[in-house]
């Protein structure tokens, strides 16, 4: 066994992740629950005046519009009182709902969310709320990100709400349709300056096409994906699991790479370059790398995907 998972993670050590993002995700989890709700919206809108972000599809949204319609019936004080619970984490029936959701319908419901408390249907961040002294430089520590990583700090603070499903039993999980692959003329194949491995760029193309089937096959049985500060997606059907749920309509950009030597028959590839969220498109390019290590039958054992702590990070493709 030349290779454990564990230090599979370790390869191309010198890369620099965003670990802004993880520090101030934490930072926010602190605060109190209006402090939580009041931030989002002002940094919501904010963001609002540069990049637009895509409405939700009607199909995605099926799930979460009992929940929606049953927020909205409410009185202000129990839309409001609602609200505050999903960010408390506290058991309740809507909390129980929330947390079964993939994060895009999660990112979803709240899309709708703000709609309604911009347009009267329900209770709003009430006017001249005044943030704490923490939130407040919580607040200006997102202001001060690239926009890729302030997307990335209100995915995780929305993603953390809702009952803690870890203390639920025997639930299902909810999430979006899933779509077809991209017909084979609707694809537009990448190109990596550097790399030539077939399969890194079938992982991207795949990838790029919704072609989760094809997808797997790049994987070792064993393998492993690692998403940016998460721990380790192992195994086939978890990694299926993973692609379905929360990988739909991803564009990946990739830029350049390096592939080096194998050692005990396995290869390490890094490859740089954007990946676009069809929430936001074209308007926000996150700096990724993808740290790849391909078992001596060229199957992906393991593959870390990064956000990048800078701009700057995407030529370093030094060991
Ligand atoms: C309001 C106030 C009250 C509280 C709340 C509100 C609403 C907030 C809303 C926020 C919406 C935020 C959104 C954020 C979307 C972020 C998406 C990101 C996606 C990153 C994807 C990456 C993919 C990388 C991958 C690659 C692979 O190769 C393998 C797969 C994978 C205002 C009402 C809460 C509405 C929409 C950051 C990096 C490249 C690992 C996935
Ligand atoms: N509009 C973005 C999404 O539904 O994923
Ligand atoms: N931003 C992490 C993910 O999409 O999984």
């Amino acid at each position: 066994m030349p290779y454990t998972i564990d230090a599979a993670r370790n390869i191309f050590p010198s890369t620099r992740s965003a670990d802004d993002i993880p520090a101030t995700t934490a930072r926010f989890n602190q605060l109190n629950a209006e402090d939580q709700l009041a931030l989002i919206w002002f940094a919501y809108l904010e963001m609002g005046k540069g990049i637009t972000i895509a409405a939700p599809g009607a199909t995605n949204m099926q799930f979460a519009e009992r929940t929606l319609d049953a927020i909205k019936n409410m009185s202000p004080l129990d839309q409001s009182q609602t609200m505050c619970d999903l960010a408390n984490r506290a058991d309740t029936e809507v909390s129980r709902t929330y947390a079964t959701w993939t994060p895009n319908l999660k990112l979803g419901f709240w899309y709708q969310l703000g709609e309604m408390m911009a347009n009267g249907q329900v209770a709003p961040i009430p006017e001249g709320y005044k943030l704490s002294a923490n939130a407040n430089a919580v607040l200006q520590s997102i202001r001060d990100l690239e926009s890729g990583q302030q997307i990335s700090v209100l995915r995780n603070c929305v993603v953390d709400m809702g009952y803690d499903t870890s203390k639920m039993s025997g639930y299902q999980r909810v999430s979006e349709p899933v779509i077809a692959p991209k017909s084979v003329e609707q694809r537009t194949p990448v190109s990596i300056e550097g790399v030539a491995n077939d399969t890194v760029l079938k992982y991207m193309n795949n990838l790029n096409a919704n072609d989760f089937d094809a997808l797997l096959e790049l994987f070792a049985a064993d393998g492993a994906l690692q998403p940016p500060f998460r721990k380790p997606i192992v195994g086939k059907e978890a990694i299926l699991k993973f692609f379905r749920e929360e990988c739909q309509n991803l564009k990946l950009i990739p830029e350049r790479g390096t592939e080096e030597a194998p050692e005990d028959g396995y290869t390490p590839i890094k490859v740089t370059g954007k990946c676009q969220t069809p929430w936001f498109g074209a308007a926000v390019g996150m700096n990724i790398a993808w740290r790849f290590l391909l078992n001596p039958d060229g199957k992906i054992f393991f593959v870390a995907i990064d956000l990048l702590a800078s701009p700057k990070e995407l030529l370093n493709l030094i060991r």
